[in-house]
């Protein structure tokens, strides 16, 4: 049951999060935000269209300024244009265009393991709202250091600040059902991948993060570690504060 009866704002998991399903490629939306990612994009969408038989729908939301929106499309992607302002406004306007029940998210840059994306699917139809690939469980040696450690770092935040563990917290790679991203407003935007996790986990949606692969980015990165990793753990706690806040104005027992 829904316990927003009252104050319902944005959503709890409800009895309806967590059944088995049995969603094939036909029902999955693989989306991403693209910015001049012309070294990338056609082996990205290559991978997604073998590994899914040309099945899974693709959507890209592209702020580029070089060729990456003509190469999408002319791969049969549904390419949403804007200005670029950012990851987590081009992410959130991703996971809301298209209306297929399972929305998968990657960035476009090649490092991600396309090739898990049945996994993905699986852990969904076994009963799970959110899988998301954790790239630090086999090392992510391909991850430049001070990105690596400040993951760690976030990760640590992060569970230290939920009271439960996490491991990747600002991974590109998940899974989501629909109603998982219709019934959580999201408001952030360097931040958005770590809310991505947070809220849902601790509105007790079920959760799991499964090991990736993680490969070396073809192209130059779009986020700048420094103001970037300042961004992310501010996010992080403004988040996990809220979410605090949140639950101690459901349920005044709880400290
Ligand atoms: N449309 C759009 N996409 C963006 C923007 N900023 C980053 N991206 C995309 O978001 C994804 C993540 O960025 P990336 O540079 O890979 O970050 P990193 O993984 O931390 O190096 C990539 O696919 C980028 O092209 C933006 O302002 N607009
Ligand atoms: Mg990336």
């Amino acid at each position: 049951m829904n316990t927003d009866a009252v104050e319902s704002d944005d959503g709890d998991a409800n009895s309806e999060s967590g059944d088995a399903s049995g969603y094939t490629f036909d029902d999955v939306s693989v989306v991403m935000g693209t910015y001049n990612e012309e070294a990338a994009i056609g082996t990205v969408l290559d991978d997604v269209e073998r590994v899914t038989d040309g099945r899974a729908e693709v959507v890209c939301v592209d702020g580029s300024s070089d060729r990456t929106p003509e190469i999408a499309r002319g791969r049969g992607a549904r390419v949403v244009e804007q200005e670029p302002q950012g990851y987590g406004v081009a992410v959130r306007e991703a996971l809301l265009t298209p209306d297929r029940p399972v929305v998968v998210t990657t960035d476009c840059d090649d490092t991600y393991p396309m090739g898990q994306l049945p996994e993905f699917l699986d852990w969904i139809n076994r009963g799970y709202d959110v899988v998301s690939g954790d790239r630090l469980y086999w090392g992510a040696e391909a991850m430049p250091d001070l990105n690596r450690w400040g993951n760690y770092a976030f990760a640590g935040l992060a569970s230290l600040l939920m009271g439960e563990l996490v491991h990747d917290t600002t991974t590109g790679m998940r899974a989501y059902r629909r109603d998982v991203i219709e019934d959580i407003d999201w408001t952030e935007n360097t931040g958005l991948s770590a809310e991505l996790l947070i809220r849902p986990k601790t509105r007790g949606y079920d959760v799991r993060e499964i090991p990736i692969e993680y490969d070396e980015r073809a192209g130059e990165t779009k986020l700048d570690p420094f103001s970037g990793g300042a961004a992310i753990a501010k996010s992080i706690v403004k988040v996990c504060l809220e979410e605090r806040r949140r639950r101690k104005r459901r349920n005044p027992e709880l400290r």
